[in-house]
């Protein structure tokens, strides 16, 4: 066997925090993690996870070319030993980055072999690993969940296939995986997608598949109340990749699918920015329809590309966004059991072992700063005061006998017809509030 480096990352030490004027591109300028916000220390707030399915497996192809990603510790195969060793490398990432936090699917972190029961017995050695590695380093699972979309078995879907074979095969696969998460003390467990929808409807019987998705997510919630995983599930949206339409959609139509369902007690979202604006949204209306719905979980940070239109899963360095977010997790009350995982993969062309630290380092400081920033606007009030005045008219009067439900057609016509008319409608202001945010950044 080939004598393993006891360093893979040789050469970086710890990440610190040096502060804004730093010039060291090794560095946090923004991210102190014992800085309190709020009373609160910056770890807590934002919990940011590692994935391990681009930062440790990424090979960095595109669907025009190979990959391209320089992994001096990887020996060209997918054998249970280089899992181990990814399995170190991962860790000492981690511990070096100074997070809290990973996510994986099963299929990242062992490999498939053989039948069921062989692939089984991978999962469960790598799993003995990464608790080692979790008690070692102090990092926990923030998430676990199953890759159910990259064998061809599962070309027509998983829970929705039209083979009820494929079904009952992603069901095993999912109840290991729920089983492993909850073994390692994971806090969530996420369901995403995957092929789960349909490329035509030529072929397709819609609410046939469907319905086999609601029983699945049943199954799932019966088996984790079976052996007392007490993690949140998060269904995470997306429109469309790999699939042209992907039944967990956007945050309304995942949300309407659980209720349909029954599943909503069960269930909160996972949001990721880039699935947020393939589906035509910003990622800022999909955590207020969350949030509006009690059902904002967690979020995968990361952002697209406007003139590419693919899940390009880019580091966030946009202040802009970050801020937007964290006005959004704020106000929520911040996280629970999510937290901010980086599902984001560095540049086909960054190739290099560093650049994953770059790319981190940058997604951490810009959430660092927009969480500084939405408290800063928070503390001044002046936005919050704004909104609130907007809906003044519905405080007491007629408004809030709508708003209590104790108002009649018949009612408001007597009302309008004394009044006569609408009293003139005043500004919305949405240049001088852009400018009230400028003020912060
Ligand atoms: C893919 C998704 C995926 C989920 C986990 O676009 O973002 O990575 O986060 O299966
Ligand atoms: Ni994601
Ligand atoms: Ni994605």
């Amino acid at each position: 066997m080939k004598r393993q480096p006891k360093e893979f990352f040789a050469g970086i030490r710890k990440i610190q925090y040096e502060g804004p004027h730093s010039k060291n591109p090794l560095a946090f300028k923004h991210y102190n993690p014992d800085e309190l916000v709020d009373g609160k220390p910056l770890r807590d707030h934002l919990r940011f996870s590692v994935t391990y399915w681009h930062t440790i497996r990424g090979q960095l192809a595109d669907m025009f070319g190979a990959g391209t990603a320089v992994r001096p510790w990887e020996d060209g195969t997918n054998s249970l030993e280089m899992a181990k060793t990814r399995v170190r490398v991962a860790f000492e990432f981690m511990e070096k980055l100074g997070v809290p936090f990973y996510a994986f699917h099963d299929r990242d972190v062992a490999p498939e072999a053989g039948g069921l029961r062989e692939t089984n017995r991978n999962l469960d050695a790598i799993a003995k690993l990464l608790k080692e590695e979790q008690q070692r380093t102090g990092v926990k699972l923030l998430w676990g969940t199953a890759c159910l979309f990259v064998h061809p078995r599962f070309v027509h879907g998983a829970a929705t296939s039209c083979n009820a074979d494929v079904f009952a095969y992603a069901g095993a696969q999912v109840k290991k995986a729920i089983e492993v998460t909850h073994a390692l003390n994971g806090e969530g467990y996420v369901f995403w997608g995957g092929r789960e929808g349909y490329s035509t409807l030529l072929n397709t019987d819609l609410k046939r598949e469907m319905d086999h998705l609601g029983a699945f997510l049943h199954l799932a919630v019966d088996h984790k109340k079976a052996i007392g995983f007490k993690g949140q599930f998060y269904i995470e949206p997306k429109p469309k990749e790999p699939t042209k339409h992907q039944y967990d959609s956007d945050a309304a139509a995942c949300l309407n699918f659980l209720r349909e369902y029954d599943l909503l007690k069960d269930f909160q979202l996972n949001l990721e920015t880039n699935h947020a604006t393939l589906a035509g949204h910003t990622m800022q209306h999909e955590m207020e329809v969350a949030i509006a719905a009690g059902a904002l979980g967690s979020i995968d940070a990361n952002t697209g590309d406007l003139l590419l239109g693919w899940d390009t899963d880019q580091f966030p360095t946009n202040v802009y966004l970050t801020t937007e977010i964290m006005l959004s997790i704020l106000k929520m009350g911040g996280f629970k059991t999510g937290g901010t995982n980086f599902d984001a993969k560095v540049r086909r062309e960054s190739f290099e072992p560093v650049d994953l630290f770059h790319a981190h380092i940058g997604g951490m400081d810009a959430f660092a700063r927009g969480l500084k920033i939405a408290a800063a606007i928070r503390k001044d009030g002046r936005l919050a005061e704004f909104v609130k005045q907007r809906y003044s008219s519905w405080g007491s009067g007629i408004g809030a006998k709508i708003e209590a439900g104790k108002a009649s057609l018949t009612e408001l016509e007597t009302y309008m017809l004394k009044k006569g008319d609408v009293a003139p409608n005043t500004s919305g202001r949405q240049e001088f509030l852009e400018n009230l945010i400028n003020e912060f950044i």
